[in-house]
């Protein structure tokens, strides 16, 4: 797995993984194993366990033991962040073995599996300031006999659910801020990438993190991820995933033990492109943004609004750019846009495209699986001649499909971007400061960009606006939203008495 060895290629027989627990694997022995096949190249890749919902009570359990006897959250901050820092060391050292499970499982490009695994260590590196920096406040203006601090307090046990897409990024736009104020984790990835979350757990024992402070548990959805949710011991839970199934999390909680919710979801993103933009830029950015991780990105900007003077000659462009993007085994350094993760994300997609020729768009280009002679694949596809109110418009595809919208003027723009019942995020592309900042205010959505795309790092926020989510994780707005307030009150002198 070194870098410089060019010729990268599927294991010979399947890595086999155990679940994480209390510091160290467990094997699935008696448990049925889950093999998961590579979908760039249709072979066997991992085992992995599937626990029942009494492992999930014994992760659970080891978390809490974890939490209470203060064996981390005891800790002092700079205490933390050392454990923060030799973690993103560690990532740092083993980044070709993290990239390359997460390719064989994702099917995503491994030169982007690389730049992604380089954004962790870049989020352990931040989060372990944040570890020396939280704070509270405090209020001496309450008059001489009382003074009052505001003191910021782990939430407890936290659950986090991760999705298939970016297996390795949202755990770790999640995992260090949450670590940083003392909480203590069980994590469940999906059922089809697990690898990498189980070797960051084995990583964060190597850089010292106590036993039972993160424990991950496998398995599939409806079984581990529902024990999650309904369970009276997780205090707070960050579910990233369908819209679907984050309904089903925000009732569970209701019935459960009213746990705090982080929830990021389904996204169908506006591109706002003007006439004065710099059209190469553009061009290229909405290309980006539509095809980056074969579209299966939350925040992937699938919606292209476009001012109608340049309605069509901006579409050919973007064609243009797709039509020269390297598609291919995800293994190769030269892939631009790698597989299809799941049999069923595939089925959805090649779904979305028939019904859109049925409801009457015109295909621009794409349109079709393509044949590689392993694995799944699906060409880069866009629409014209899309009204708002068609499936293709409105519904989150995940996956290769843009949908182009003209527009005549800068209301009508704002209206077309707000018109989703989404706000997870949107780009403007103009050269007009006035205009890009009207739409940076009146659009709806957690994240933003003018004259970019998808871009982040762990300084800027991540979440959305409407049925796309609640709550904000990475950056210090990340680790505020795993700790609980407390006010403090302290009177200060003689009592003055209430009975005399
Ligand atoms: O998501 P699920 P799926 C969207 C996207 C995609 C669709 C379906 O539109 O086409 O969701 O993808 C766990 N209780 N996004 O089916 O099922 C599951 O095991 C608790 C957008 O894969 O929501 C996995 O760990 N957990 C999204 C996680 O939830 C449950 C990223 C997400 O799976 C569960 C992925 C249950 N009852 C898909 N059922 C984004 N916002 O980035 C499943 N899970």
């Amino acid at each position: 797995m070194d870098k410089a060895s060019s010729h990268l290629a599927p294991p010979e027989t399947p890595r086999a993984f155990g679940f994480y627990l209390d510091g160290g694997f467990v094997p699935a022995g008696e448990r049925e194993t889950f093999l998961r096949t590579s979908p760039g190249h249709g072979v066997p890749v991992t085992s992995i366990p599937t626990c029942s919902a009494e492992d999930v009570d014994t992760a659970v359990a080891s978390a809490r033991a974890a939490f209470e006897d203060r064996r981390w959250s005891g800790l002092n901050g700079a205490d933390r962040a050392a454990v923060l820092l030799r973690t993103a060391e560690i990532i740092r050292r083993r980044a070709e073995e993290i990239a390359y499970w997460e390719t064989l499982e994702n099917g995503k490009p491994i030169s982007q599996s690389r730049a992604e695994v380089g954004g962790c260590v870049g989020m352990f590196e931040y989060a372990s300031g944040l570890a020396r920096s939280l704070h509270g406040d405090s209020f001496n203006n309450l008059g001489d006999g009382m003074f009052g601090i505001v003191t910021r307090e782990p939430v407890g046990v936290c659950g986090v659910i991760t999705p298939w897409n970016f297996p390795f990024l949202i755990l770790c736009e999640r995992v260090p801020y949450i670590l940083a104020s003392g909480n203590t984790l069980v994590v469940k990835p999906s059922e089809f990438t697990s690898a990498t979350s189980l070797i960051l757990a084995e990583i964060m024992t190597e850089a010292g993190l106590p036993d039972g402070v993160f424990n991950v548990v496998t398995g599939p959805g409806r079984t581990v991820g529902q024990a999650m949710i309904e369970h009276m011991d997780i205090d707070m839970l960050s579910f990233t995933g369908s819209t679907r199934v984050g309904r089903s999390v925000v009732e569970a909680a209701g019935k459960s033990n009213f746990k705090k919710l982080g929830l990021e979801l389904g996204g169908k993103n506006p591109q706002i492109v003007f006439a004065d933009a710099d059209l190469e830029d553009a061009a290229d950015g909405v290309a980006f943004g539509i095809a980056f991780n074969t579209g299966q990105c939350c925040v992937s900007g699938s919606r292209l609004i476009v001012e109608r003077s340049v309605a069509d000659a901006f579409g050919r462009m973007v064609a243009d750019k797709l039509a020269k993007a390297v598609v291919g085994d995800p293994l190769d350094e030269a892939t631009q846009i790698g597989a299809i993760t799941t049999d069923a994300q595939n089925a959805t997609i090649l779904g979305y495209i028939a019904k859109g020729q049925d409801e009457g768009a015109r295909l621009l280009c794409g349109g079709e699986a393509l044949d590689l002679g392993q694995g799944q694949y699906i060409a880069p596809t866009i629409f014209s001649d899309v009204t708002p109110s068609m499936s293709i418009a409105r519904e989150e595809i995940f996956g290769p499909v843009l949908t182009i919208l003209p527009f005549d003027t800068v209301e009508e723009a704002i209206a077309m971007a707000n018109d989703t019942e989404y706000g997870l995020a949107a780009s403007v592309w103009t050269k007009n400061i006035d205009k890009a900042l009207m739409i940076t205010r009146r659009v709806q959505a957690g994240r933003f960009w003018v004259n970019t795309t998808l871009s982040g790092g762990p300084e800027l926020p991540i979440g959305g606006m409407k049925a796309s989510g609640w709550g904000r994780e990475a950056g210090i707005y990340g680790v505020e939203e795993y700790t609980q307030v407390k006010s403090v009150h302290i009177e200060l002198g003689k009592r003055q008495h209430w009975i005399e």
